[in-house]
C-alpha cells in the first residue's frame, strides 16, 4: 500500500476540488440520514391524527381536522422531497469536484509516463515489451484513478452515513441496533471476496481482450505473408480459439456479477426481518414506537451500500497499490543516456571525426561481448566502408556512435573528446542515422523527412529527396510532397521507402552521415546516384556506410571488415583485395553473382 502514499502530493495540489467534494459527501450523507426520521415522525403522527378524525367525521370539527391532516401529510412529504433533493445536489457537487479531480490527477500522472518514457534510452526498450508499457499507461494509470477519485469519495460518504446512521440507531434503542447490524459484517466481508474474484476475472478478461486484438493486429498487419503462406484457415483457427477464450472468460465474470446480488439481496433481507422481528417485540413493550421500526428499516437499507462499499474499496485500493508499483518501477529506471556530470557545454559543434578506443560492448551484463576491442580511426570529411556477415556487429557499432548503445569498455569520441562530453542535442542534431529498418509515419512524406528537422523548408526537402534520388518518384505521386504514405496513403516500395529515410537524415545537413545498409532495396544504379550525390559533400561530412554489397563500400577512404566482433581487416579497396582475405573473397562471390545476373 505504501507506494500509494506518494499520490497524497495531488490531494494537495488539487485541495480546491477535493475540500469542497468531501463537504458536500458530507453533506449529502448527512441529508439522506434525517430522511428516516421524518418517515418515523410522520408513521407516529398520522394514525393518531386519522383516528381523531374519524371520531368527528361528518362534523365541522371533522372537516377541521381532516385540513389539518391533509397539510400535515403535505408538509411531511415536502420535507422528505426537499432533503432528497438536497441529498441528490450534494452528490452531483461530490462527484463534479471529486472525479473531475482525478480525471485530473490522470491527465498529470499519464503525461509524467509518458514524458519519462521518452526520457529513457534505447536500452530500456529493448528490455520491455511495447504490449506492458501500453497497458501501464492505460489500465494501471486508470486503477490509481479510481483509486484517488472513486475510492476516496466512496471512503467519506461511507464513513459519514454509518457513523451518523449508527448513532441515531443506538440512541433509540442499543438492543434493536445490535440485532440489526449482525448481517453487515458478513455483508462487509463478502463483497469484499466478490469484489476481489470480480476484479480478477475483469483482469482475465482484460488480458484475453488485448490477446485477441494483438492477434487481429499482426494477422492484418502481416497479411501479405500469411496470404502467400495459404495460413488462412490456421489463422482462422487460432483466432477462434482466442475468440473462445475471450467469451469463457465474459461468462466467469457474468457469473460472479450475477451470483453476488442474491447474496446481497439475503442478507439485507435478513436485517429487515431481525428488525421487524424484534422491534415488534420492542414495540409492544413500549420500549420503541412503530414509527421507530420504518425508521429502522430505512437505516438499515441506506447502510448496506456504504457497508458494501468498504468491501469494494479495500479491493480496490489493493488493485491499486499493485499498479501503482509497477508504474512506480518505470518512473524509477534511470535514462542510461543523458546529459550527464561530464557534459561540457562549450561543445556546441561538431566537425565529424571518430575514433574508437579499445571498445566492447555487450547488451547484457551476463553475455558475451558482440563487439570486441575495437580501435580505429575516421578524420573528418572523410568515409568510411563497413562490411560483415550477418550478426557480426555492424549494427552495435554504428550506434554507439549517436549514444543509442553505451560501450561497455573503451571510449568512443567525436573530434576528440569523449561522445559523453558533448550535450545529446547537440550530438545527435549532427548526426543523420539512417537505421538499418525503416521506419515511416502515417504522415505526408515531407512530414516523414522534415522529421528530421522540424524547422526545414521546402526548398530544404526538395533538395534532400533529390540527394536521395527519391525526387523524380515523388513527383509521380498523386499529391507530391503532400502524399500521405502508410496506412492512411500509398503505400512506398521497399526503396522508395529507403529513400525517404534516407532523406531525413540529410535534411538535417549532419556532420557525420551513418547508412545502415541503408541502400539494400535500392538498385545498383541508384545505388550509384545516391553515392555520387553524397560524394558532393567530400570534405564536409563524415560518411559511414554499413553494407553488405561490396559496390557500395569500395569507394570509401577506409574500409572496415568486421567478423564476430572484431575487426579482421581493415584498408583501402585495393589494400584489402591485396590481402587475399575474407574482403577478396566476398568481392570475387560479388562479381560473380553479378556477371551471373548479366548473362540470364
Ligand atoms: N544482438 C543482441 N541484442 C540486440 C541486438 C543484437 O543480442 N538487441 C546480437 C545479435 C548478434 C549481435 O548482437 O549476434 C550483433 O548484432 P548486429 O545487429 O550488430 O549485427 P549486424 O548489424 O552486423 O547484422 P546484420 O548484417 O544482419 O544487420
Ligand atoms: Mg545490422
Amino acid at each position: 500500500m505504501g507506494s500509494l502514499a506518494q499520490l497524497n502530493h495531488y490531494y494537495l495540489k488539487y485541495k480546491h476540488l477535493f475540500l469542497p467534494g468531501l463537504l458536500a459527501a458530507m453533506a449529502s450523507a448527512a441529508a439522506s440520514i434525517v430522511v428516516p426520521i421524518v418517515v418515523r415522525q410522520a408513521v407516529d403522527t398520522i394514525p393518531r391524527m386519522v383516528a381523531n378524525y374519524r371520531a368527528f367525521e361528518g362534523t365541522p370539527v371533522g372537516d377541521y381536522l381532516y385540513a389539518r391532516f391533509f397539510a400535515v401529510l403535505m408538509g411531511f412529504a415536502g420535507v422528505i422531497l426537499l432533503l432528497s433533493f438536497l441529498s441528490g445536489v450534494f452528490s452531483f457537487v461530490m462527484r463534479q469536484t471529486v472525479v473531475v479531480a482525478s480525471r485530473h490527477i490522470e491527465y498529470d500522472l499519464r503525461n509524467r509516463l509518458y514524458d519519462h518514457l521518452q526520457r529513457l534510452s534505447h536500452g530500456f526498450y529493448l528490455q520491455h515489451a511495447t504490449g506492458d508499457l501500453i497497458t501501464r499507461a492505460t489500465s494501471d494509470i486508470e486503477q490509481v484513478r479510481r483509486y484517488i477519485g472513486p475510492a476516496l469519495m466512496y471512503t467519506t460518504r461511507a464513513v459519514v452515513i454509518i457513523v451518523m446512521a449508527m448513532s441515531v440507531m443506538f440512541i433509540i434503542s442499543p438492543v434493536l441496533t445490535a440485532y440489526a447490524l449482525i448481517p453487515m459484517p458478513f455483508l462487509g466481508i463478502s463483497v469484499f471476496f466478490v469484489a476481489r474474484m470480480v476484479h480478477q476475472r475483469s483482469d482475465a478478461l482484460q488480458e484475453q481482450y488485448s490477446e485477441l486484438t494483438s492477434r487481429v493486429q499482426e494477422s492484418f498487419s502481416g497479411v501479405r505473408v500469411l496470404k502467400a503462406y495459404a495460413r488462412e484457415s490456421a489463422e482462422q483457427a487460432a483466432f477462434e480459439k482466442e475468440s473462445a477464450g475471450y467469451r469463457e472468460r465474459s461468462l466467469d465474470l457474468a457469473m460472479v456479477d450475477a451470483a453476488w446480488r442474491p447474496v446481497f439481496l439475503v442478507l439485507v433481507g435478513l436485517s429487515t426481518i431481525i428488525v421487524v422481528w424484534q422491534g415488534g417485540r420492542l414495540v409492544t413493550e413500549g420500549a420503541i414506537t412503530l414509527g421507530n421500526i420504518a425508521e429502522y428499516i430505512i437505516y438499515v437499507a441506506l447502510m448496506t451500500w456504504p457497508v458494501a462499499a468498504f468491501g469494494f474499496v479495500i479491493s480496490m485500493v489493493q488493485r491499486a497499490a499493485a499498479s501503482m508499483t509497477r508504474l512506480q518501477r518505470i518512473f524509477d529506471a534511470e535514462p542510461e543516456v543523458s546529459d550527464g556530470v561530464q557534459t561540457n557545454e562549450e561543445l556546441k559543434t561538431v566537425q565529424g571525426s571518430v575514433t574508437f578506443q579499445g571498445v566492447s560492448f555487450r547488451y547484457a551484463e551476463d553475455e558475451e561481448p558482440v563487439l570486441k576491442d575495437l580501435s580505429f580511426h575516421v578524420d573528418a570529411g572523410t568515409s568510411l566502408g563497413i562490411v560483415g556477415r550477418t550478426g557480426a556487429g555492424k549494427t552495435s557499432m554504428i550506434e554507439l556512435i549517436p549514444r543509442l548503445l553505451q560501450a561497455s569498455e573503451g571510449r568512443v569520441l567525436i573530434d576528440g573528446h569523449p561522445v559523453e562530453a558533448f550535450p545529446l542535442a547537440v550530438l545527435r542534431g549532427s548526426i543523420g542515422y539512417v537505421p538499418q529498418e525503416v521506419f515511416l509515419f502515417s504522415e505526408t512524406i515531407a512530414e516523414n523527412i522534415a522529421f528530421g528537422r522540424m524547422d526545414a523548408s521546402e526548398e530544404l526537402i526538395d533538395r534532400a529527396a533529390e540527394e536521395a534520388d527519391l525526387l523524380a518518384n515523388v513527383r509521380d505521386f498523386p499529391e507530391g510532397f503532400k502524399t500521405f504514405v502508410g496506412e492512411r496513403g500509398i503505400t512506398l516500395s521497399g526503396g522508395q521507402k529507403q529513400r525517404t529515410s534516407i532523406a531525413r537524415a540529410l535534411v538535417r545537413e549532419p556532420s557525420i552521415l551513418i547508412l545502415d545498409d541503408a541502400l539494400s532495396a535500392v538498385d545498383v544504379q541508384t545505388e550509384r546516384n545516391i553515392l555520387g550525390h553524397l560524394r558532393r559533400h567530400f570534405g564536409r561530412r563524415t560518411v559511414v556506410i554499413v553494407s553488405h554489397r561490396i559496390s557500395a563500400v569500395q569507394d570509401a577512404d577506409q574500409i572496415i571488415v568486421l567478423d564476430d566482433g572484431v575487426i579482421a581487416e581493415q584498408g583501402t579497396h585495393d589494400v584489402l583485395l591485396a590481402r587475399e582475405g575474407l574482403y577478396a573473397n566476398l568481392y570475387r562471390k560479388q562479381l560473380l553473382e553479378e556477371e551471373l545476373a548479366a548473362m540470364v
